[in-house]
């Protein structure tokens, strides 16, 4: 592996998610588009701050910080914050919230997303010290908001809190809130008279909630103003009161956020491990149905559990709230054609309400398309419990959604058309998020230069050295260090974080047993490794274990960049000979072709260790070995017996990931930089289109790359080098 800065990747499409949050920045906060809702949203705010955090910090702090100008006496954060310069476009207003003191907000709260963009701005900032100080300003408040949630939303004490309008859940017309809906007999008469705004901002009435909810939004608001918004008088007489799959599994994942912040300023953080502790419980033992295998809200009007099949269910992922069973429950749920499997081409992941029910609406709002938030939360939470092919599906959607179709509210869950409005903020926001997060430039372009924090090795280290007499190696070697590596990463992953502790590895007993094997390498017989599927077995797992111990041993906590010459200077001794990454890689397997922009082989003259080079070579192991770094494969056991499936798996799920990208629409295709890096081995463009056709699901994408690979546009994509915890 080796370093060159060379693409534009998606810099042109980051530029116009900036204009156009940029052009709905009020100066205090962003507008979440620039017609349809000209005031500040609560968990909109939220979203776009986790953007900012990126390229402007200021902003993304005055984002929350405006919106929490307007939190409650009694902590509540308001649904939404109203510019008395942009009345007269939008329903309801204050004038008809009536809330008390002439207040210029709504009378609803919505899922409290604020401690968790506070840290992402805090783990992203510049400026770390103007960012300590924000959190410590902060934490004050979002205890308060918390806390109100506790105290007012969870009168009984089970842990998880209710919400008590459509509009507090953020997905307004759910199909989940139908039948707690229908359940309210709206007296038309009663009903204050009122007119609709949503409808004159040119979104067409079939993408938008019906006028039978929009009387029941109504109702409910009139009950609160009637009520002055005691929260107690509400909880008795409110027909709506529904404890929330998505509300809690923010929250809970929120007082994980929350408690971090704690330690960060330096606070007592017990009452907030209380509620994490009891909001992660009650989600996984109130809300799971064992019959249905999946979570559902509860109506506590009813006592009932609304089974309905929305994302929303599975957002204790988001939360790491679900038991490993049942995140594997979910999981075979997500991925299955109800809401767009892995390979099946012939949709967007993933649809908000399940595609095989008959209400499932493409088009409409809460009823089916795809959502970015949404995803962008459930591709963390599924990162989280290990399933990163699908997390990383999830990515390349949410990327290639707004580029194709523009920055659109939400998208059709088939064909990908965007609906509902344009220049939406958080579609802008959270794009320029997952472009920083994967194929951050900025980074490269810093290294590119010199001036990221890289050292260099003085000399080759070996990692296998051992004193003493090394006894005779048993004959499953390779087995045994992959075992025991992929052992270890098991017992180091943070489901939290979605990492692997690799300090916390290096200090392990488990890592010090898993050395002693290692050590039998440098009296392994080279010349035992007879057939060509047991040498790329052997040398695939080699490479990707020398990658993960020099990670551990060199205490690399961000990516394999802060050492420059990490794949030359880190070595095994195997069977007396030393191998770096390098001489694996270039020599053995790519049969000692050049390393990419370096001028000669690295097996030279008569290198004796040429008699191991694997030949003629195979292309698919660039999908196989890991480099240490997110844009590379996720770590794999090979084994002679299967390593030819094993390595078309390997290929076929590199190449339907967010590493090769087709756009139809711009007569565009993004690839990874691997294959512009080893033009070598794949050829120039026509070459490597032929290359990737089998491997590519069979959509209308593949059709388009098949009938224009002499006029399509090719630009490669940043390698993303942050180390793939
Ligand atoms: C009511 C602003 C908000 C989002 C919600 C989304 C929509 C409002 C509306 O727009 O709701 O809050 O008028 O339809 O449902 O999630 O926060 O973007």
């Amino acid at each position: 592996m080796f370093e060159f800065f060379s693409t534009k990747g998606f810099k042109g499409y980051v530029k116009q998610a900036q204009k156009i949050l940029d052009a709905n920045w009020t100066g205090r906060y962003t507008k979440p588009s620039p017609g349809l809702y000209p005031h500040q949203w609560n968990w909109d705010s939220g979203f776009m701050a986790i953007g900012y955090a990126h390229y402007n910090e200021e902003r993304a702090m005055q984002e929350i910080r405006s919106l929490f100008e307007h939190q409650w006496e009694n902590g509540m954060v308001p649904q939404i914050v109203f510019n008395p310069e942009a009345l007269g476009n939008y329903f309801p207003e204050p004038d008809f919230w009536q809330i008390p003191g002439g207040r210029l907000t709504s009378g609803i709260t919505m899922p409290p997303l604020h401690a968790i963009a506070c840290l992402h701005i805090y783990q992203h900032a510049k400026n770390r010290r103007q960012a300590h100080d924000f959190l410590k300003d902060m934490y004050p408040k979002l205890m308060a908001s918390h806390r109100y949630l506790y105290l007012h939303r969870d009168p009984a004490k089970t842990g998880l809190v209710y919400i008590r309008h459509p509009w507090e859940s953020g997905l307004d017309n759910s199909p989940s809130w139908d039948r707690p809906l229908k359940n309210i007999q709206v007296d038309k008469t009663g009903l204050p008279a009122y007119e609709r705004k949503d409808l004159a901002h040119g979104v067409p009435a079939e993408q938008r909630p019906s006028d039978k909810d929009y009387d029941r939004y109504v109702y409910l608001v009139d009950l609160f103003r009637g009520n002055h918004y005691d929260e107690t008088e509400i909880f008795r007489q409110c027909p709506f009161l529904v404890q929330d799959v998505l509300f809690n599994s923010i929250l809970c994942r929120a007082n994980r956020d929350l408690v971090e912040i704690g330690k960060i300023v330096g606070q007592d953080v017990r009452e907030v491990e209380e509620w994490l502790a009891q909001t992660s419980q009650a989600i996984r033992e109130r809300m799971w149905s064992s019959e249905r295998k999946q979570f559902d809200p509860i109506d506590l009007i009813t006592g009932e559990q609304l089974p309905t099949a929305t994302a929303a269910s599975f957002m204790p992922l988001f939360a790491v709230a679900a038991s490993q069973e049942q995140a594997q429950l979910l999981y075979e749920r997500l991925n299955s054609v109800s809401f767009c499997a892995l390979h099946q081409g012939d949709c967007f992941t993933i649809p908000n309400y399940d595609m095989a029910q008959n209400e499932f609406d493409p088009k409409n709002y809460w009823r089916g398309p795809v959502w970015i938030n949404i995803n962008w939360m459930l591709s963390q939470g599924l990162k989280s419990y290990g399933y990163r092919e699908k997390s990383d599906a999830m990515k390349k959607d949410m990327i290639q959604l707004p580029v194709r179709f523009g920055f659109h509210e939400y998208f059709d869950s088939i064909t990908g058309k965007g609906y509902g409005s344009d220049s939406f903020g958080w579609t802008s926001s959270l794009f320029i998020d997952l472009v920083y997060e994967y194929y951050d430039e900025d980074k490269q372009a810093l290294n590119w230069l010199g001036r990221g924090k890289s050292r260099k090795l003085k000399d080759v280290k070996i990692l296998n050295e051992v004193s003493g007499v090394i006894p005779v190696p048993a004959e499953d070697l390779a087995p045994k260090l992959m075992s025991s590596i992929g052992e270890l990463k098991d017992i180091f992953y943070s489901m939290d974080r979605g990492r692997v502790d690799y300090e916390a590895m290096k200090r392990s007993e488990e890592y010090r047993s898993y050395l002693e094997p290692v050590a039998y390498l440098k009296v392994f017989d080279l010349k035992s490794l007879m057939t060509r599927e047991e040498k790329l077995a052997f040398w695939i797992n080699l490479y990707n274990t020398i990658v993960v111990q020099g990670i551990v041993e060199l205490g690399l906590n961000s990516s394999v960049r802060e050492i420059s010459n990490f794949f030359t200077h880190i070595a095994y001794n195997i069977g007396g000979y030393t191998f770096t990454p390098d001489d694996i890689e270039h020599g053995v397997l790519r049969s000692n072709a050049r390393p990419p922009y370096r001028m000669s082989p690295v097996f030279k003259g008569r290198d004796p260790r040429r008699v191991y080079m694997v030949e003629p070579m195979d292309n698919r192991i660039h999908f196989a070995l890991v480099c240490g770094s997110r844009s590379c494969a996720p770590i794999r056991f090979y084994e002679a017996g299967a390593i030819d499936n094993q390595l078309e798996t390997a290929t076929r799920n590199f190449i339907n990931s967010s590493e090769v990208v087709i756009l139809p629409e711009k007569n565009k295709i993004l690839l990874s930089e691997i294959f512009n890096w080893y033009k070598k081995d794949f050829g120039h463009r026509r070459d490597i289109f032929q290359f990737l056709r089998p491997y590519l699901d069979q959509d209308e994408k593949a059709e388009y790359l098949a009938e224009h690979m002499d006029t399509i546009e090719v630009e490669y994509l940043f390698y993303d080098w942050n180390l793939n915890h």
